[in-house]
């Protein structure tokens, strides 16, 4: 199985479970190059969360391949106060969609996870094999371990059933299509919108959740569209490959950034009410560089693209 690459997207049926969201629709502007059919179905015709509805419309739709980026997100607050949906929801697609992808014979997928799988304190950057040598971060530990069984069901269905199913990790996600829900919503489109809302009620100061001590590596969402339709053609192997860029930057550096960005000149209010969540979390890409992949958009370059995105979307 590991030989079967380059695989080719050529002509190929390729559903995108997940089409809507931030990452889904990346990975559907990637793939208009590569010409291949686009397969995507919304979630009023079909119910990722129901296993026969799921492989009735694989089997009737036949992709050849999928990307696997329907999931239930958010940032920390949504993770530490909604355990049981980020861990049942995950859990329920995930299973479904690899199953189903199986029993109907799709010839490749890529299963797609998040840099929180690995241990609060692992050593710095994280390799792909610091994966279960810790305890995780309490505040994502659900979404955590659903994501962990997604890569783990990918290895089993390869070693049982020699299926060419693959895994890769992203850090942390912003770009075009966020969710900038104040509630739910990952720190870049909050701030963006905290940012916004500030300079036009001209606020004395904005206030940041945490310490603004903690460290994180950002990703624009299509560099992570390139990297994983990139995998696709040439990766096929059990272990699972982490897409970053290799730069971090504190959270009060990134709220700094986004000020700038948004053209907000007042203060910023630590509030430690809130939770840090995890210290740092800065990925090891040799694995991902080697093939021959990188990152190519700055954060400040991002940052304005998804500002803009921010003022076009309905959102503001
Ligand atoms: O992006 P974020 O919610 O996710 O928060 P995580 C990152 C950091 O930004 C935390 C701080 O230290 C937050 O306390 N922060 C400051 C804010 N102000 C804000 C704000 O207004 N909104 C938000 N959301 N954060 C998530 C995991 O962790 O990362 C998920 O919970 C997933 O499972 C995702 O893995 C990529 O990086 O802390």
């Amino acid at each position: 199985m590991s030989n079967n690459i380059p695989y080719s997207l050529r002509d190929k049926r390729v559903w995108v479970a997940g089409h809507r969201g931030m990452v889904g629709s990346a990975i559907c502007r990637q793939l208009e190059k590569e010409n291949c059919e686009i397969l995507s179905v919304d979630r009023q015709h079909l119910n990722l969360r129901n296993q026969q509805a799921v492989s009735d419309w694989v089997a009737a739709q036949k992709p050849d391949a999928v990307f696997l980026a329907a999931a239930t997100v958010g940032g920390i607050y949504a993770n530490d106060t909604r355990p049981a949906e980020f861990l049942y929801d995950n859990l329920i697609i995930e299973a479904n969609i690899i199953h189903a992808a199986k029993i109907n014979d799709v010839e490749k997928l890529m299963f797609l996870g998040s840099a929180c799988i690995y241990p609060r304190e692992a050593s710095q950057p994280m390799s792909e094999d610091a994966l279960l040598t810790g305890p995780l971060e309490p505040t994502n530990e659900w979404y955590a371990i659903a994501k962990i069984a997604g890569i783990k069901m990918c290895q089993a269905y390869r070693k049982q059933y020699d299926c060419d199913y693959i895994s890769a990790m992203p850090n942390n996600l912003y770009g075009p299509g966020d969710n900038f829900d104040l509630e739910t919503s990952h720190v870049v489109p909050a701030l963006i919108r905290k940012f916004h809302e500030a300079k036009h009620e001209a606020k004395p100061n904005v206030e940041i959740w945490g310490t603004g001590n903690p460290l994180r590596e950002f990703v624009h969402v299509d560099d992570c569209a390139s990297a994983l339709v990139f995998l696709m053609k040439n990766y096929s192997d059990e272990p699972h490959v982490n897409i970053g860029t290799g730069e971090e930057i504190s959270i009060a550096g990134l709220a700094e950034t986004v000020s700038k960005t948004v053209g907000y000149n007042g203060d910023l209010r630590f509030n430690t009410d809130y939770p840090d969540g995890a210290p740092r979390k800065l990925l090891d890409c040799q694995k991902i560089l080697q093939l021959g992949w990188r990152a190519e958009i700055s954060l400040e370059n991002g940052l304005e693209d998804a500002y803009e995105s921010f003022l076009e979307s309905n959102q503001v």
